[in-house]
């Protein structure tokens, strides 16, 4: 272990912490999925429950060392990095349920918990929490929190925010707050706990939380939609949210599935078709699967959908399910660059024909895999780093893009970051999606909250 005379001072200010200056421990808590910052934490902290946290809180303040909020670290913008002498504080270590409560129907959970972990434990109550994406088996409920995580169901049930009833923080100082009290109607002031939930970490240490459960959704269909043209997107959009409740609705391009299937996946069609949606909705019934049914065939006479497979059992169902799921892990050993954003879903018909202008323009010599929660108004673009190509060549390039992308999304009304954070990725950004005057309330915030800011600083904002 190093002499740091820091890391000295810091075991004698919280004895029995779990500390590692170890060089493998560094760089694997010193990174997310960026891959793009070389990790240079100071030490790794592992504390056990709220009091070691908020000694570690306290003495940070003290000795003005920064801190790096750490879960899951799947992050797709930086927002757990830490690669300037940080003390990354893991909450690994605290990952159980604390409790279930079957009149408020809320779940008590420590912020390490993994999300499916919080999926498994709300099914043994006969309940789920409704918050879903791919990083379910990796990703901490902390995390969500911290971006305000959105993911595949948000089109039927919100935002992790949505869903969180009460949170416990450590803030800057090392107080702990009890935001919201998992109280249904509280409107007593500011709702603190809307502040943390999205704060990237920069106004507390989430240290737990209140998680609202609802009742299982009903039994779904899943199809696998072939669309000949980007353009009738939204009117296929249209069409079955017209006829049915959706559970999901996403798009993905010929591109990305070609990548999943290279990496496993199971194309059902065959013949390759350049757009994909899956689409999944309530089907208790015949009546609602006849709808289903009714919806694809106006599609089809419509000659918005070329082709489509309704899944058979639950196995088709995962299947179809992984080809877009399995993007973002079969288009990793090229480390894309990440654009997440959104605009109104009126708006979107208009963003995404100038988006795709913009980026076929863009980008040529590039490939670029569009995928994305289509009916949240909420696209990915992922650009892959060609082989060969220098980091830094690549990243100017698509620093360049962000920038007039950003302006797009100005002209539009919509968001530099749908659901993935700020972070350091997108920090230059910001402010085509927020005002002046609205960073400054945002500073003014964090100072209050971590007046010596050293919760996370440099991401968000500087
Ligand atoms: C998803 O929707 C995630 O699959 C990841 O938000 C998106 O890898 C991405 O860009
Ligand atoms: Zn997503």
């Amino acid at each position: 272990m190093t002499t740091d005379p820091r890391l000295d001072s810091l075991r004698q200010a919280v004895p029995g912490l779990r500390l590692s200056a170890e060089p493998g421990d560094l760089e694997h808590y010193g990174r997310d999925w960026t891959r793009r910052w070389t990790p240079a934490p100071l030490a790794i902290a592992w504390p056990e429950d709220i009091a070691q946290v908020q000694a570690v809180v306290r003495w940070a303040h003290e000795a003005r060392v920064a801190l790096v909020p750490s879960g899951g670290r799947t992050g797709l913008s930086g927002g757990a990095v830490a690669a300037n002498g940080e003390l990354v504080v893991s909450l690994e270590r605290m990952n159980r349920v604390l409790g279930f409560d079957p009149v408020d129907r809320t779940l008590t959970v420590q912020p390490g918990i993994a999300l499916q972990a919080v999926h498994e434990a709300a099914a043994a109550h006969g309940l789920v929490y409704p918050v879903d994406f791919g990083a379910r088996g990796s990703c901490s409920i902390g995390g969500n929190i911290a971006t305000n995580a959105g993911g595949i169901r948000v089109i039927r049930y919100g935002n992790t925010r949505e869903w969180i009833a009460g949170l416990t923080l450590v803030t800057g100082t090392g107080e702990r707050i009890e935001a919201g009290r998992a109280l249904v109607k509280n409107s007593s002031g500011y709702d603190l706990r809307h502040l943390a939930i999205g704060a990237e970490g920069t106004l507390g240490i989430v240290v737990e939380a209140v998680l609202r459960l609802t009742d299982p959704p009903p039994p779904a269909q899943t199809m696998l939609l072939a669309l000949p043209s980007f353009e009738v997107l939204m009117q296929v959009f249209d069409a079955f949210r017209a006829r049915l409740r959706l559970q999901a609705f996403e798009f993905l391009t010929d591109l990305g599935l070609a990548h999943v299937v290279a990496h496993g996946g199971t194309d059902p069609f065959d013949i390759r078709h350049p757009y994909y949606v899956v689409v999944e909705f309530d089907a208790v019934d015949e009546a609602q699967q006849a709808a289903g049914l009714a919806a694809f065939e106006q599609c089809a006479e419509a000659g918005w959908i070329v082709d489509g497979v309704i899944a058979q059992s639950q196995a088709q169902s995962e299947q179809l399910w992984r080809l877009r799921e399995g993007i973002t892990e079969a288009v990793a050993r090229y480390r894309p660059y990440k654009n997440d954003v959104s605009v109104r879903i009126g708006a979107m018909p208009a963003f995404l024909a100038a988006a795709q202008a913009l980026l076929g323009e863009a980008y040529p010599d590039f490939e670029v895999v569009w995928f994305g929660h289509i009916g949240d108004g909420n696209l990915h673009i992922n650009v892959l780093q060609p082989d060969g190509l220098d980091d830094d060549t690549f990243m100017r390039q698509c620093a360049h893009v962000t920038e007039l992308l950003a302006g797009l999304l100005r002209e539009h009304g919509g968001s530099i970051s749908a659901e993935h954070g700020i972070g350091l990725v997108k920090k230059p950004y910001l402010d085509s999606t927020r005002s002046a005057a609205e960073i400054a309330l945002m500073r003014g915030i964090r100072t209050a909250f971590d007046p010596a800011g050293i919760l996370n600083p440099g991401k968000v904002f500087d």
